[in-house]
């Protein structure tokens, strides 16, 4: 509800408890104390590799996290504050070994596996981490660290794993007790502006998150059985990051699906009886166009989880004509704020099309006049600011001091125009920060403009979004030819291609006369979109 007095919104979900702050707790004893929790058997399946069919049950994946995390300490040395940095696709091995890190207060910091050797470097550069983990596809990517890389696809990670340890003679292997203000993972994103940055999240954030996902399981009521979720989102994302966490407090089992498919997707919906998809907006798009869909058992389908980027009213229209059986829930959330902020929950909320939810429990917000700073009421746009226990400590070294622009007196400007209703329903309606969405994944546009410019035919270059049915946005360049110059459309592409991550290439590119700038020479965005995307 919106407090006049306060010019807050509060939310309208029942109060969540956490732990107490000073407790020294760890995610991973949170997680397993809420699992504890659960009515499901311990042999409940954890984790179904979609490939080969795979599985391994919740009292399995108990036995080779623990196993993991003493072979880490006892083997590898591995202690509270050392960095690991993970470069996997999506994989069974994840989870369990994100679990035995964080359970022995080691930082887990976990980068797409498609970046390239450069944009690796980079991450290695803002995060120091003193061991990798990668599989066969990833680590010849990845710089020499000082205690190397660990293959999690080969068979001595599958013996780290089984291995057994004599605690009697090991007296100091087993979890460590963090303070909850310490550092879990390292997560990277761009925020509002500039480059990729290391995002640092707490074991209190993280604790935050689950019991916040676990406040909307209960809400939504118990299952007959245990849920089977597949994600699309990759792991290393805070989306299925924070999902392989809460599924295994809530004992649900996990469908691995190591490369994204459509068809592969409806294939295993049925043959795992999968009954919710954490997926992007992108993948809502294809089922809604796929003439396929309808070959594939999808009868087990309950739920879509939908978030990371916007989703077109007239694809919601056209996916719940399609598929009626089906509750299509949008999720909105960021990086910086750990992940989900609020979702659409059950039936009757999902009537509320476009709306990206409720806020969760636990969460205050604001709605600011970008301007004048104001807070306004219901019904008015302006940016959104929440506060809550899921902000984020900040970025690692920080060295544009970026955090003081972005936390205000514990408000965290989320650099999103939204409005809220007058019955707390969020609705986004366009980002104000210079993010890039392109298929959910974050392109920050600063990080191309200094490749462009460094193209000897380049004068000057910006990168803004272009609207796109299917991808949400792509990565587009205004390039400024140096006098003289021949520079096609296609020689820009390729140049940035070879450089970077296949989801962050420029897709579309214009020649432009001038670049608009501000007198301090920032780049006027909004001119520029104006200028070159005007009708
Ligand atoms: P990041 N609609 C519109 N824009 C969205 C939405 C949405 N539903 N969700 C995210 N965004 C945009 O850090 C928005 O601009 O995290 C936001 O500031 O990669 C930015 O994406 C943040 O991008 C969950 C868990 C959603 C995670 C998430 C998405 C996290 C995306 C729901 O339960």
């Amino acid at each position: 509800g919106y407090n006049p007095a306060t010019k807050t919104f509060h939310s309208l979900r029942p109060p969540i408890h956490l732990p107490q702050e000073d407790a020294p707790i760890s995610v991973v004893d949170y997680v397993l104390s809420i699992r504890s929790l659960s009515r499901w058997p311990n042999s409940t399946t954890a984790l179904i590799d979609s490939a080969t069919g795979r599985r391994i049950p919740y009292s399995d994946l108990i036995r080779r996290q623990k196993s993991l995390s003493y072979y880490l300490q006892d083997v590898l040395k591995l202690s509270r504050h050392d960095v690991a940095l993970v470069i996997c696709p999506n994989c069974v091995q994840v989870p369990i070994l994100y679990l035995s890190l964080l359970s022995i207060g080691v930082v887990v910091s976990p980068g797409n596996p498609v970046s390239t050797g450069s944009e690796i470097a980079r991450l290695v550069e803002l995060s120091g981490p003193t061991i990798a983990f990668a599989t066969s596809s990833t680590a010849h990517k990845l710089p020499k660290l000082r205690l190397g890389t660990i293959l999690v696809d080969s068979p001595e990670f599958e013996s780290m794993m089984t291995h057994t340890f004599d605690l009697d003679l090991n007296p100091g292997l087993g979890p460590t007790q963090p303070s909850q203000s310490d550092v879990a993972a390292i997560l990277y994103s761009s925020g509002t502006t500039g480059r990729i940055k290391g995002v640092m999240l707490t074991h209190r954030n993280l604790i935050g998150v689950v019991a916040l996902c676990r406040s909307s399981a209960v809400a939504a009521g118990e299952r007959a059985s245990p849920p089977v979720l597949l994600y699309t989102v990759p792991l290393f994302h805070v989306f299925g990051f924070i999902y392989s966490l809460k599924s295994v407090a809530l004992m649900e089992t996990v469908v691995m699906m190591p490369r994204f498919g459509l068809d592969g997707m409806l294939k295993a919906v049925g043959e795992f009886g999968v009954t919710d998809v954490a997926m992007a907006p992108p993948v809502v798009v294809a089922m809604v166009k796929s003439g396929s869909a309808e070959r594939y058992d999808l009868s087990s389908l309950k739920s879509l989880v939908v978030g990371a980027a916007p989703l077109g009213k007239d694809v919601i229209a056209a996916f719940k004509a399609k598929f009626p059986a089906v509750e299509l829930a949008q999720g909105y959330g960021l990086t910086e704020l750990t992940g989900p902020v609020s979702r659409v929950l059950g039936p009757k909320e999902s009537k509320k099309w476009g709306s990206v939810g409720r806020l969760y429990g636990l969460l205050e917000a604001r709605i600011v006049d970008p301007e004048t700073q104001e807070a306004l009421p219901p019904g008015k746009q302006g940016e959104l600011w929440v506060k809550g226990p899921t902000t984020f400590k900040g970025y690692v070294g920080d060295p544009e001091g970026t955090i003081d622009n972005m936390v205000i007196n514990g408000w965290l400007r989320t650099g999103d125009l939204c409005y809220f209703d007058d019955q707390g329903f969020l609705y986004v309606v366009d980002r104000l920060k210079e993010l890039i969405k392109y298929n959910g994944y974050q392109v920050a546009p600063a990080e191309l403009e200094q490749l462009l410019q460094s193209h000897p035919g380049v004068a000057d270059a910006a990168v803004i979004p272009y609207p796109d049915e299917e991808a949400g946005q792509l990565p587009f360049a205004c390039v400024l030819r140096r006098p003289g110059c021949i520079l096609d459309e296609r020689s820009v592409m390729e140049f940035v291609a070879k450089q970077v991550a296949p989801y962050k290439k420029i897709r579309r590119v214009a020649f432009v006369n001038s670049i608009p700038k501000s007198p301090a020479g920032k780049i006027l965005r909004k001119d520029l979109r104006k200028m070159v995307l005007a009708p």
